[in-house]
């Protein structure tokens, strides 16, 4: 039988070459995609409601009047979380609680209060800051809604201290998903307009008689969103653009190899670009992992994407030690890290490049995608070299704080004046100098 997933082995020569090629992904900017979301944002741009309307009506194969109408009243997302099971929507409900507790936490740590203080002549510096006034979350419509990311992007925003949260999904055919209203109902949005694509964008980015401009836009979308979310940047703040899933399994040899295939599974299902990779000393593991893999997948409903993935871009590679698996993994810098050894510490002490990391067996990459409380809105793609989970911080900003006092002043104007002539701006200079007791008139 033909292998499932790739075997490396980090002695051999070509090692690196055939990591970097497994690594490799060009997110394929594809140049008709942006033509198209362009041509969306310029209409919606000139036109308003019109062209949001005309886009809507066309790609979901919907039939509104106007979009006022498109808009989904709060009764609506109640309605949505009273329809679920006792313990779908229990769960629903947890999971909010202890992302909203994480995130409650990460305020409290982050700075979230900015600072003052005051030098020996009375000069006061700080920072204040401030949550954005508006966001737009964007949450794909059909097989790619999930609505645990309603709350991941909904929860920090609001734990923040967001004035308005606007929520758009596309609802093509006029189907609703009501797991998704249920999220927007927990996690407290604001306001729900289910529209999509490029022109939900537009729609947000811009302003539309119906629909409020708003300061950044964040949420995961398809090539067209993220095309447009890319061309709005600017006029507004967006989040990172996310690539597919990826997750690195650190194993020393000590978990069920069932549970690690499974976790690489667990990514796998996303999507056919997703990346799974193990890496262990131990060669005799990672054949019984391999045995897991093909025993399980028959298991899996999603086995064609999983399968796909795993032959793509997955792998099971041997290492020669644990220092080196933190080494391969601080190069890879995934988006999620598990380190499924007996003394996770002294690894994860080990590791500088990751979104998330899951130490000990008993922490399944999945607990985190739900409900453990951390942002499941990860860095991909290596981005985790110089970028960070989703959190409270991405929906705040800060203002410098500058209160000069007159002595301040004196000792200040003397030095920005004389920066000021050597950049050759006199009314820099002067504006500093006027302050001055003694200005050198005599
Ligand atoms: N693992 C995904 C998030 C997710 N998983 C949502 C299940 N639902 C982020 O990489
Ligand atoms: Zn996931």
């Amino acid at each position: 039988m033909a292998s499932l997933i790739s075997r490396l082995n980090s002695a051999e020569p070509d090692f690196l070459r055939r990591l970097h090629a497994l690594l490799a992904f060009e997110a394929t900017e594809d140049e008709a995609i942006d033509r198209a979301a362009a041509q969306i944002l310029a209409s919606v741009r000139a036109q308003g409601d019109n062209a949001v309307l005309d886009a809507t009506n066309r790609f979901d194969r919907m039939q509104a009047d106007n979009v006022a109408s498109l808009e989904l009243r709060q009764a609506e997302l109640q309605a949505a979380l009273e329809s679920l099971t006792p313990e779908r929507r229990a769960a629903l409900e947890n999971a909010a609680a202890r992302v909203r507790a994480y995130h409650e936490r990460q305020k409290a740590e982050c700075g979230s209060d900015g600072f003052i203080y005051t030098e020996a002549d009375g000069t006061r510096l700080g920072q204040k800051v401030t949550p954005l006034d508006r966001v737009g979350i964007y949450v794909p419509g059909g097989k790619a809604a999930y609505p645990s990311s309603v709350l991941m992007n909904a929860i920090p925003a609001k734990v923040a201290g967001v004035g308005e949260i606007i929520m758009v999904v596309p609802t093509p055919d006029g189907v609703k998903n009501p797991l998704v209203l249920a999220a927007a109902a927990i996690a407290g949005v604001d306001r729900v307009f289910t529209i999509g694509g490029a022109q939900a964008v537009g729609a947000l980015a811009y302003g539309t008689e119906s629909i409020p401009q708003v300061d950044k836009i964040v949420g995961p979308g398809n090539a067209y969103v993220a095309a447009a979310k890319r061309r709005v940047f600017g006029t507004v703040g967006i989040d990172m653009i996310a690539g597919p899933s990826e997750i690195l399994v650190i194993c020393d040899g000590t978990t069920p190899p069932d549970w690690v295939a499974m976790d690489l599974f667990s990514q796998a299902e996303h999507d056919e670009l997703a990346q799974s990779i193990l890496l262990c000393p131990d060669a005799a593991y990672l054949n019984a992992v391999e045995e897991s893999i093909v025993r399980l997948l028959p298991q899996m409903p999603r086995q064609d994407v999983i399968r796909t993935s795993l032959a793509n871009r997955g792998a099971l590679i041997q290492v020669a030690d644990m220092d080196e698996a933190c080494d391969i993994a601080n190069r890879i810098a995934p988006e999620h890290l598990e380190i499924s050894a007996q003394n996770p510490d002294i690894w994860a002490d080990k590791i500088r490049h990751a979104g998330a990391m899951f130490l000990g067996r008993f922490t399944s990459e999945s607990l985190g995608d739900y409900c453990a409380g951390p942002n499941h809105v990860l860095p991909t793609s290596r981005t985790a070299r110089f970028s960070s989970p989703l959190g409270v911080y991405d929906f705040q900003k800060r203002s410098s704080v500058i209160c000069v006092s007159e002595e301040g002043a004196q000792v200040l104007g003397k030095i920005a004046a004389e920066l000021a002539y050597g950049e050759g701006l006199q009314a820099h200079a002067r504006s500093a100098e006027m302050r001055l007791k003694d200005r050198g008139e005599a």
